[in-house]
């Protein structure tokens, strides 16, 4: 019979084999950087309401999520303190917008590991128990060991989350599709910088039948999970 979440564009997962032993939930960077005030997202000028619109949702899925048992790991963009895993380009092109990778901000260096704004924020604080995966991209498999983890804990399923839906949640995305993960988006817990890439990105996914996954609303995972 299996479980399965009401999503589009098919019911997920595609063989209904949801269980906690081979799910989890990854929260993206929800870092004081990406939606802090006084963060890189904040400095750069973009509307923080966007990037804090999936930390209510999400509160509310980890207090479903956190009892059933289900894999949960959170993520965070930085950089070593001297810049040495920072591409010269990625530098460059965060100055143009005036908030370079590296410099001092309201929040100290912007995101660059250890600083108050590489910070995960602390109405999403991790648990002792749960893995954090430290990334200097975009993607969580690139340059992590995301992936061993998974494969140890034999997690066939993904469910994404956080922000940028358009940036390191679709990269993340890919990267995982892939390898072959069976991924999900939940709407309402992933948010980008401009609505319209929010739109386009989730638009993306459900293209060619599902090209990297589905996409579904908290509402109807939980509802998956407690049915
Ligand atoms: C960006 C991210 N947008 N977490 N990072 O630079 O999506």
């Amino acid at each position: 019979m299996g479980r399965y979440v009401k999503s589009d564009p098919y019911p997920y997962p595609f063989n209904g084999d949801l269980r906690a032993e081979n799910t989890a939930l990854i929260i993206i960077d929800m870092q004081i950087d990406f939606c802090g005030k006084g963060g890189y997202v904040d400095k750069m000028g973009y509307d923080l309401s966007l990037t804090r619109a999936p930390i209510e949702p999400l509160q509310q899925l980890l207090k479903v999520m956190r009892p059933l048992g289900y894999t949960i790991m959170h993520t965070r963009e930085g950089h070593r303190a001297d810049l040495s895993d920072l591409p010269e380009n990625k530098q460059w092109r965060s100055q143009q917008i005036g908030a370079g990778i590296g410099d001092l901000g309201p929040c100290g260096r912007i995101l660059v590991r250890g600083e108050p704004g590489w910070e995960i924020i602390s109405e999403l604080a991790p648990l002792p128990d749960e893995t954090i995966i430290d990334k200097p991209g975009k993607g969580a498999f690139f340059a992590t060991d995301l992936d061993l983890l998974l494969r140890r804990k034999k997690i066939q399923n993904l469910i994404l989350t956080g922000i940028t839906t358009d940036v390191c949640v679709h990269t993340t995305m890919r990267e995982a599709n892939d390898r072959g993960y069976e991924c999900l988006v939940l709407s309402d817990c992933t948010g980008a910088t401009d609505y319209g890439n929010y739109l386009a990105a989730l638009k993306m996914i459900k293209m060619q039948g599902g090209v990297f996954g589905a996409v579904a609303q908290s509402s109807d995972l939980i509802q998956a999970l407690k049915g």
